[in-house]
């Protein structure tokens, strides 16, 4: 099996299927993420599409089906968007450190990324194929196959019909001025900025406008929320809320988790997204565990609607071990949770609780 062309510093979480994400670090050495530093998160295998043979079906409750080849979107209206990718997984380990999580990748915070896609606006195809009545949710499928219990089937998901006809959704076939590449979906993606990744379904073969949400697995069964108190062992998985809408959330890129650094002044730099659509508004940052706080500078991103704003400060550290932490608001002010007991659940999803690290300065 192919690879995906990654660069050799990804911290590999599985090969098959490919989950990797990058070091911190690097991720915050560019605004827009590049292809080998963009984390890969697959629940089955990579496929190779044809590009010549590919066929987009729309269909549903639509007033006339479509089958549109890469020619025909390519005719239609082309758009671009900046928007952050998130898995709801994003920051798992956090949420490992209060209670086993079983079966799930420890993601850190690196399972996000940030690129200027380039493609069809969802809605022009929905418009096209004519919303029919009933319509409430759009769902997606791909091509990829995907084990489970009970055989083989594709990875899809689902969006509300509202969110679907926004006009920030694309079909995209270009990522950071690119041919999408194999791993991240080629030659179709949906890219549902604000949504948690899954529902930005990869190698996508079909639309079907219906009056319920997606019924794949996982629509259904997973990327759903589950109270702290459940368990593996008790939750019932068609019950849960369905994941959707991405939280406001930050994490500490630089120094690294475990830094021994030079007592005195220490550059601390990092990620922020707000959630719904809005914006980042502050970062702070604390070294007393959230007591006193000191804002951060905003730099790249505050202006672009869908993307991650990065931030920086300057924090005097002296001789000793300091615990920095960060949190994030937003344009609704609603800030994010100090710790991850807090929101722990056995899935491991949605952690945006105050993002740390531990650093040594001598
Ligand atoms: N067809 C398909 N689409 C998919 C997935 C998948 O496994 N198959 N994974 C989803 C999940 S959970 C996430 S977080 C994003 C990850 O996108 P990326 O691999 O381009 O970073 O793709 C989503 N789209
Ligand atoms: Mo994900």
């Amino acid at each position: 099996m192919k690879q995906p062309d990654k660069h050799p510093a990804m911290i590999v979480h599985e090969r098959q299927p490919f989950n990797a994400e990058p070091p911190l670090a690097r991720l915050r050495q560019s605004f827009l993420t590049p292809e080998e530093l963009f984390f890969s998160r697959n629940h089955g295998s990579i496929p190779d599409v044809d590009p010549d043979g590919y066929r987009l079906s729309v269909g549903g409750l639509v007033d006339g089906s479509l089958e549109l080849s890469m020619e025909d979107l390519r005719e239609r209206p082309k758009s671009e968007v900046t928007a952050v990718v998130e898995c709801a997984g994003n920051r798992r380990d956090g949420l490992m450190g209060v209670a086993p999580i079983r079966g799930e990748t420890p993601w850190g915070a690196g399972a996000i990324g940030n690129a200027r896609w380039a493609g069809v606006p969802l809605r022009e195809v929905l418009l096209e194929a004519g919303v029919g009545e009933g319509a409430r949710h759009a769902a997606f499928v791909g091509l990829d196959e995907v084990e489970g219990a009970d055989g083989s089937f594709n990875y899809g998901g689902s969006l509300p019909l509202e969110k679907a006809l926004s006009p920030e959704m694309l079909l995209a076939y270009e990522m950071n001025g690119e041919p999408l590449p194999r791993e991240h979906g080629f030659p179709l993606r949906v890219v549902a900025p604000g949504y948690i990744g899954a529902r930005s379904v990869k190698w996508l073969s079909g639309i079907t406008l219906q009056d319920a949400p997606s019924d794949n697995h996982y629509q259904a069964r997973e990327y759903k929320l589950f109270s702290p108190s459940a368990t593996e062992e008790t939750a019932d998985l068609s019950e849960g809320m369905m994941l959707g809408e991405l939280q406001v959330n930050a994490a500490i890129c630089e120094p690294e988790d475990g830094a021994r650094l030079t007592a005195g002044p220490v550059s601390v730099r990092g990620y922020a997204i707000a959630g719904g659509g809005r914006r980042v508004e502050r970062v702070d940052v604390s070294t007393d565990g959230g007591r006193v706080w000191s804002q951060t500078d905003l730099r790249e991103g505050t202006d672009v609607p869908w993307a991650w704003s990065f931030w920086e400060a300057t924090l005097e550290l002296g001789p000793g071990e300091h615990r920095i932490v960060v949190r994030a608001l937003d344009s609704s002010a609603t800030t994010q949770p100090a710790t991850a007991a807090e929101v722990w659940n056995f899935k491991g999803y949605a952690n945006n609780s105050w993002h740390g690290v531990k650093v040594t300065a001598r």
